[in-house]
């Protein structure tokens, strides 16, 4: 069935200049890009998006890092895109994330891994409405390719 994922490269992938090679792995999986946006979060956004860890002690940091450079907010389509983006992103700590996984071939340390991804469907949407507006999102059908994934 089809799910949408809220996915935010980070601002270490800006400033690595690898927002290119994330983008292209997660096209050739298979899954539709169907929104975009460059953006400097606000304290206020950042705080909302993470509002689950407010209580964690890395939560300062983490609010200080992803404020602290542009983010490329993005929303992703597909069957069970949740999950699938999940595994390609890998586990929160670089040192558990396998290799072949963005976060086990890109990073080192957890509060710098470059990546976010929603980890449910419910959260998905929380989040995008957190990111976009309804018309930002431009779904589209690739007939083609759809045959053979
Ligand atoms: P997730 O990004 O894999 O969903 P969460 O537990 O939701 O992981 O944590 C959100 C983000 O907070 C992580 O991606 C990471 O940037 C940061 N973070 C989580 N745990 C730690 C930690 O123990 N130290 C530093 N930063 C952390
Ligand atoms: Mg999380």
């Amino acid at each position: 069935m089809n799910e949408r994922c809220f996915v935010m490269l980070k601002p270490g992938a800006m400033n690595r200049r690898i927002v290119g090679e994330i983008i292209g792995r997660l096209e050739r999986k298979g899954l539709n890009l169907t929104a975009v946006k460059l953006m400097k979060l606000s304290q206020e956004l950042a705080q909302q998006h993470y509002s689950e860890h407010r209580k964690k002690p890395f939560f300062p940091g983490l609010i200080s890092y992803v404020t602290s450079a542009p983010v490329l907010a993005m929303v992703w389509e597909g069957d069970n895109c949740v999950a699938l983006m999940r595994k390609l992103v890998g586990a929160t700590n670089p040192a558990e994330a396998s290799p072949g996984t963005i976060r086990g071939d890109y990073c080192i340390h957890t509060g710098l891994n470059i990546i976010h991804a929603s980890d449910s469907p419910k959260n998905a949407e929380r989040e995008i409405a957190l990111f976009f507006k309804p018309d930002e999102i431009i779904p589209w059908k690739d007939e083609h390719m759809n045959k053979w994934i």
